[in-house]
């Protein structure tokens, strides 16, 4: 097969931030309201009162000290609890399109292309905001792209899933030069009156741009040598929010139609799961794991990626080594261990090795080896 190369990266990062400390006094606002409603409840015992949130919990069970949002006050609203998005007429550009065309004018500068050079973009993300039309196809249309475009979801791994059809299009020559966009708006499907969960998703959008490297021009790309992708099915991460969600009105408002998971199950269950995956991965290319100069893992959880290094590499990884982007930007799904490319790939020499692994609902997980030129 050709070679292929990452010539470019884009971040779109939204303007509005929430740190810990803020989430939780409004989530502990919310538990008041909401005990003070069922005190009689509660008093009788016919209820347990809601317990209360904690910075001090959230660092250290997550490592996350921040997140971007897309909108803040509807969050931070004790009566709202979710993002307040003004709706958009269909002459206007989406969110999602908005967000993604902002990641790929940066990658497309950072490669030294412009659109005519490119013949796919692939909308790679968890949540689509809307069905039809592609959300790829109107960024393919504000870009001036030619060729197809194309919507994806695989959760969390979208990206690596999506990198790896990128590959398979130019490989057979459909496009010369593929854009992988993931904008991710956690926010819209998070239950922030979930104390289990409200502190796990920020809003981003990464792009990057896949093309051969016979027509590679930027100095600073990273050949990919391979990718591998698995997929293992799971309750323990689940979404039910869908078309036919009205078809039963009566359970339209249920917590399940929101993101739920199964927190403890996924960190044991997911760890071997892809710490096997890149080991295995990294064997088939004949590259042993004391050649690795940088992992950039999904970013979902700081104790699951400092196990998943550890594993990999047979010894603790330095922060150098597996960068970490969660602590500001919390889990992005499909973004994070983009962000974690695009902010911590200078450093390398030509020929290091590093591998992007993504991870998560479906089980589903995908590792790419790539090779700094
Ligand atoms: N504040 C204070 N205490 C709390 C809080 C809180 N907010 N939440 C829980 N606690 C308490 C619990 O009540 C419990 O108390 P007790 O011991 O008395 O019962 C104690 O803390 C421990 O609770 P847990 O066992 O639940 O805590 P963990 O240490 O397991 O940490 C985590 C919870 C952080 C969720 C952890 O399990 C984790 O990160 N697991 C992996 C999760 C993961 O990687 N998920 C992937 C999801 S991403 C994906 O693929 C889906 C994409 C969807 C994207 C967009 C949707 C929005």
């Amino acid at each position: 097969m050709k070679p292929l190369m990452i010539s470019g990266t884009g971040l779109y990062t939204p303007p509005e931030a929430i740190s810990n400390q803020e989430l939780v006094t409004a989530y502990n606002r919310y538990v008041a309201i909401h005990n003070r409603q069922h005190a009689g409840q509660i008093a009788q015992g016919q209820m347990e009162p809601l317990p209360e949130s904690s910075c001090e919990f959230i660092e250290k069970a997550s490592g996350i000290k921040n997140r971007y949002v897309v909108n803040k006050s509807g969050i931070l609203d004790p009566e709202i609890m979710c993002p307040r998005l003004p709706e958009r007429s269909n002459e206007e550009p989406s969110l999602q399109c908005e967000m993604g065309v902002a990641a790929a004018r940066q990658a497309l500068q950072a490669a030294g292309k412009n659109a005519a050079e490119v013949g796919a973009v692939m909308v790679a993300c968890s949540n689509l905001q809307r069905p039809y039309p592609a959300v790829a196809i109107e960024i393919q249309h504000q870009l001036g792209i030619e060729g197809f475009a194309v919507d994806m979801n695989m959760a969390c791994s979208s990206a690596t899933f999506a990198i790896q059809s990128a590959c398979d299009a130019i490989a057979r020559g459909q496009a010369r030069a593929v854009l992988v966009i993931n904008p991710e708006i956690c926010t819209g499907h998070l239950n922030f009156r979930d104390r289990d969960s409200h502190f796990i998703f920020g809003d981003a959008c990464t792009a990057i741009l896949i093309e051969a490297a016979e027509t590679c021009t930027a100095q600073n790309a990273f050949e990919i040598l391979s990718t591998r992708l698995t997929t293992s099915f799971s309750n323990n991460i689940r979404n039910n929010f869908g078309f036919l969600n009205r078809a039963t009105p009566e359970t339209i408002n249920s917590p399940d139609k929101l993101f739920i998971q199964q927190g403890r199950k996924v960190f044991k269950e997911v760890i071997p799961m892809v710490a096997g995956l890149i080991r295995d991965h990294l064997a088939a290319n004949d590259i042993a794991p004391d050649q690795l100069r940088r992992l950039w893992l999904h970013q979902a959880n700081l104790n699951m990626n400092l196990l998943i290094s550890k594993k990999v590499l047979g010894r603790e990884a330095s922060a150098e080594e597996a960068p970490v982007i969660l602590d500001r930007y919390a889990n992005t799904s499909s973004a994070g261990s983009i962000i974690a490319f695009h902010l911590h790939h200078d450093g390398l020499a030509a020929g290091d090795l590093g591998v992007i692994c993504s991870f998560g609902a479906g089980y589903s997980a995908g590792s790419v080896i790539v090779r700094k030129t």
